[in-house]
């Protein structure tokens, strides 16, 4: 039986995600895919489609970084990516953002996903304003004790290999993620959400083992290519133990 890669990801301080269905020219581009991140993630909440995935994959694919696709509808599943995450909301009342979806899916395409270089992300989505949040419909305002849980159902009780923690469009609350950090015992945390500039990506390296930035690509380009050195410079209180 084929064994899954060990943590493709796990080296990975810094990602960019960039949205198919949002306007980059070449240069903007060129200094992101050189910046040092790294990986570029390809992924966004609306609009992403085969034909504009296929594209910003190929531009991609002029530069060396590492390149994977969040795959968030079976219409936009794109092969020749590096690495694949799908991604399973766990704050829905909605079971097909958990499990439906992907289920659908996997009755079609389950053969030829290359599951060597595929893994699942458990998403907490805690902006409440975020697309992805409104799709979902996820419950946003959890308690402390509502947070511990879906970490334990996460981390413990699924075993997933990343936890991210998602505030896409507004910096989020660092003593939560600090509180999820301290919980987790094998999960990744990836934390993405409102990160524009290096002071915030600081912030979020100290708790989160992998920081991504999306928005501020588009709207402040470089800030944006500033948090790439901040968070690589910034050693988290948590590494020695993960
Ligand atoms: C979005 O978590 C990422 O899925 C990054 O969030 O776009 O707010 O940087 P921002």
């Amino acid at each position: 039986m084929q064994q899954l890669n060990a943590a493709i990801y796990e080296s990975w301080r810094h990602v960019f995600k960039l949205d198919p269905d949002r306007e980059l020219d070449d240069g903007a581009l060129e200094r992101i895919c050189t910046s040092g991140t790294d990986a570029v993630i390809v992924g966004g909440s609306s609009g992403v489609t085969y034909d504009n995935t296929v594209d910003l994959m190929s531009r991609i694919r002029r530069y060396e970084v590492p390149c994977a696709l969040e795959v968030s509808s079976e219409e936009a599943a794109v092969p020749g990516f590096d690495y694949y995450f799908v991604p399973l909301v766990l704050n829905t009342p909605h079971g097909e953002w958990v499990a439906g979806r992907q289920i659908a899916a996997l009755r079609k395409y389950g053969t030829f996903i290359p599951w060597n270089e595929t893994a699942a992300e458990g998403y907490l989505i805690l902006n409440e304003t975020a697309e992805a949040a409104r799709l979902t419909g996820a419950q946003t305002r959890l308690d402390a004790e509502s947070v511990a849980a879906h970490v334990y159902m996460a981390d413990r009780l699924m075993r997933l290999p990343i936890l991210y923690v998602e505030y896409s469009g507004t910096f989020g609350d660092m003593e939560l993620l600090k509180r999820v950090r301290g919980l987790l015992t094998g999960s990744r945390l990836f934390y993405g959400g409102g990160i524009d500039s290096a002071g915030k990506a600081r912030q979020a390296a100290e708790f989160a083992h992998t920081v991504v930035v999306g928005n501020a690509l588009y709207d402040r380009l470089d800030a944006a290519l500033e948090t790439v050195q901040a968070v690589k410079e910034t050693r988290s209180p948590y590494d020695h133990a993960k």
